[in-house]
C-alpha cells in the first residue's frame, strides 16, 4: 500500500527556497572574501551587495527588500523597498546584510558573514536604519527572565539563577563601544564575564543559542536595527528570547519611523513582533567565526560554509559547498 504525504503548496515552496537562499549568501560571501584583508570595507561591501542582488533576482519570488543597505536616497542597490526576484512566485519580505562586519572583512578578522532572511510578505518589521537597543538569550529559559529595561546587574543575576549557575559562570557578549561602559561595568560588578566584539552583532545574538559551544549566554547593547531584525529571524528558527527598542531619539528619526508604519517610538519588540510569520535565515562565513568557517580559495575549488534555518520546522543545516567552474562563478 502506498501513502502520499501532502505538503501544503506554500510550504513545499518554502522548503525549496531554503536551499535557494544558500546560493545567495554563498555568492555574496565569496565575492566579499576575494577582498578580505585589503583594507577596503566599502569595496568588499559593494562586491557582496552586487553578488547578492544578482542571485536574489534569480529566485522564483516576488520579493520586497524591507531590511537592506539603507533607505532609498542613500543606497543605490538593495535599498528598502526594492523589488527582487523573477516576480514568478510567492510574495516575500527580504532582509539582507550582504556583508555583516565590513571592517572585519577589510581587516581579515574573525566573524564576517553574508546573511539574509526571507519571510512571508508583510511579516518582517520594516525598520529604519537607526540604532536599536537589544537583549537576547538562547532557548530553554522561562519567558521574561531577562528584560530590556532591567539593569545589566539584574539581568545577569536573574539569568544565572534561571540557569542554575553562579553569576561568575555567565558571559555577556557586548559590542566594544564607549556607549556600553555602564553596561559592561554592571555585568562585571555582579561577577559576570564580558566578551567584547568589535563588530558583528548578528553573530553575537546567534551565539547565545548555543552557549555550550560559544561560551556566550546573553547578548546586550546597542547595535544596528537591520542587524536586530536579522538576528530575530535566526532566533525565531532556533529558539530564544529577544527584546529590542529602536532608538528613535530625534524628530527626524521618529518621522522616518512613521513613514515605515512605526507609530510608537518607544515600543519594545519581541521576536514575534519583528518576525511575525514563518521565515528562513541563512548566513555564509566570509572570515572564520564562532559558528561558521570562512571562504577557502583552493587551487580549483572554492569552499564555503553556510548555516540555513527554517522556522516552521526549526531545522538547522550546515552546508559545506565546493564550488568549481571558477571562471563562471561570477556569471551564471
Ligand atoms: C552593529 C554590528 C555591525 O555596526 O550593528 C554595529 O552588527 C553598530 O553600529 O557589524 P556602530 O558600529 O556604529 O557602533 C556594525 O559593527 C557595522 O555595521
Amino acid at each position: 500500500m502506498s501513502s502520499t504525504i501532502t505538503v501544503p503548496a506554500q510550504h513545499a515552496l518554502e522548503r525549496i527556497l531554503s536551499l535557494e537562499i544558500v546560493r545567495v549568501t554563498e555568492r555574496a560571501a565569496v565575492s566579499a572574501a576575494r577582498l578580505r584583508g585589503r583594507g577596503k570595507d566599502k569595496a568588499s561591501d559593494q562586491a557582496a551587495v552586487d553578488a547578492m542582488r544578482r542571485e536574489l533576482n534569480k529566485l522564483p519570488i516576488e520579493g520586497t527588500v524591507v531590511i537592506g543597505e539603507g533607505e532609498l536616497d542613500e543606497a543605490p542597490m538593495l535599498f528598502i523597498g526594492e523589488k527582487v526576484g523573477t516576480r514568478n512566485g510567492p510574495k516575500v519580505d527580504i532582509a539582507v546584510d550582504p556583508l555583516e562586519g565590513t571592517i572585519l572583512c577589510a581587516k581579515n578578522m574573525p566573524g564576517a558573514i553574508a546573511t539574509m532572511a526571507m519571510a512571508e510578505g508583510g511579516t518582517l518589521l520594516n525598520a529604519p536604519d537607526v540604532y536599536m537597543e537589544k537583549i537576547a538569550i538562547g532557548p530553554g529559559y522561562p519567558k521574561g527572565v531577562v528584560q530590556l529595561d532591567a539593569s545589566s546587574e539584574e539581568n545577569i543575576l536573574n539569568l544565572a539563577k534561571a540557569k542554575g549557575v553562579k553569576p561568575e559562570e555567565i558571559t555577556a557578549c557586548i559590542l566594544d563601544r564607549p556607549r556600553h561602559a555602564e553596561l559592561i561595568a554592571g555585568v562585571r560588578k555582579v561577577g559576570g564575564a564580558v566578551k567584547l566584539i568589535s563588530d558583528g552583532d548578528v553573530a553575537g545574538v546567534i551565539d547565545c543559542a548555543d552557549s555550550e559551544t560559544t561560551g556566550v549566554d546573553i547578548y546586550l547593547g546597542i547595535g544596528g536595527a537591520p542587524e536586530g531584525v536579522l538576528a530575530a529571524a535566526a532566533l525565531r528558527c532556533i529558539g530564544g528570547q529577544m527584546q529590542c527598542r529602536l532608538q528613535l531619539d530625534t524628530e527626524e528619526r521618529r518621522a522616518r519611523g512613521v513613514t515605515m508604519g512605526i507609530t510608537d517610538p518607544r515600543k519594545i519588540y519581541e521576536i514575534e513582533d519583528m518576525v511575525k510569520g514563518d521565515c528562513l535565515f541563512a548566513a555564509t562565513g566570509v572570515t572564520t567565526g564562532s559558528f561558521l568557517r570562512g571562504v577557502r580559495f583552493r587551487k580549483d575549488v572554492i569552499e564555503t560554509e553556510t548555516v540555513v534555518m527554517r522556522s516552521i520546522t526549526g531545522t538547522v543545516r550546515y552546508i559545506r559547498a565546493e564550488h568549481r567552474q571558477l571562471d563562471k562563478f561570477h556569471l551564471d
